[in-house]
């Protein structure tokens, strides 16, 4: 489990509290908060992982947390209450079952979002309609970044990428290289508290930028080459409802002694 981490700490308690039991290591990748998410992260988990990360981007966070990682299999998820760990379930079924590669969709049967713009979502599902055409894929959500797979993928993947593109290089690479992915339903969630440090033109310009580099070169394989490369699988969940409010950080702190 990797969790990039930027001034989260009324928000990452719902999150671990969610962590279904058989999780065995959750990572966080911090290193620019100021809000002392890191130490409401191990108040709430003893064995939590902390990656100290100074350099500023979600990309360069997640690579950092890819690395510390140990588990067979990773995924990824944000601190800001956005994805619920209780779907974790749903990702890893088909890695057990023959996938390499698992990503969320808002658009599937049983997915959806409470965050989405009208904006965000024009561009995403233009964005997804061109990396389909060039890609050869059937990708119903691009720009989502709950994502598990297996560890060894990351020899395949390479990557490099330091900001929010590094979702868009990951699902590219991922169609490139053959993986067998499937895609499950999730339901985004509002973010908790606190604002996005997404900025939508900013990077959607990016991603642009990265399917463009990632693509330009790359001879599409001829057909049939791996037609199991991309079944998708189509789960569906019962839709619940879970209060949710900024945790008081003050409150999950072992309470602190004035001399
Ligand atoms: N360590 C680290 N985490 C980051 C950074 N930028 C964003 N994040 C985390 O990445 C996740 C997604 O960021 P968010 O601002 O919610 O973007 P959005 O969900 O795409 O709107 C959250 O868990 C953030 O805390 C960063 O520069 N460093
Ligand atoms: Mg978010």
């Amino acid at each position: 489990m990797v969790i990039p981490t930027l001034n989260e700490a009324q928000n990452i308690p719902w999150v671990l509290r969610r962590m279904p039991l058989y999780v065995d290591e959750v990572v966080i990748v911090d290193g620019r908060s100021t809000d002392n998410t890191v130490g409401v992260a191990q108040a709430l988990r003893k064995d939590i992982v902390v990656v100290n990360e100074p350099r500023k981007g979600k990309g360069v966070a997640l690579r950092s947390g890819f690395a510390a990682a140990t588990g067979d299999i990773i995924v990824m998820l944000d601190a800001d209450g956005s994805m619920d760990p209780r779907e974790i379930g749903w990702f890893i079924s088909p890695l057990q079952h023959d996938y390499d590669f698992v990503k969320g969709s808002r658009y599937v049967t049983g997915g959806g979002s409470e965050d989405l713009t009208w904006l965000r979502r024009t561009g995403n599902r233009a964005l997804t309609g061109l990396a389909n055409a060039v890609l050869h894929s059937n990708y119903s959500d691009l720009c989502y970044g709950y994502i598990a797979f297996r560890r060894e993928c990351l020899e395949v993947l390479q990557l490099e990428s330091d900001g929010f593109e590094i979702e868009t290089e990951l699902i590219v690479r991922a169609a490139k290289a053959g993986l067998r992915i499937a895609e499950v339903p999730s339901l985004e969630l509002n973010r908790i508290s606190g604002a996005s440090n997404l900025q939508t033109f900013r990077d959607g310009w990016r991603v642009l930028g990265t399917m463009a580099h990632e693509c330009l070169l790359w001879e599409a394989p001829t057909a049939g080459a791996r037609p199991e490369a991309l079944r998708r699988v189509k789960y569906a969940y019962a839709n619940v409802s879970f209060p949710r409010t900024p945790t008081d950080p003050m409150s999950v702190l072992p309470a602190i002694s004035v001399a």
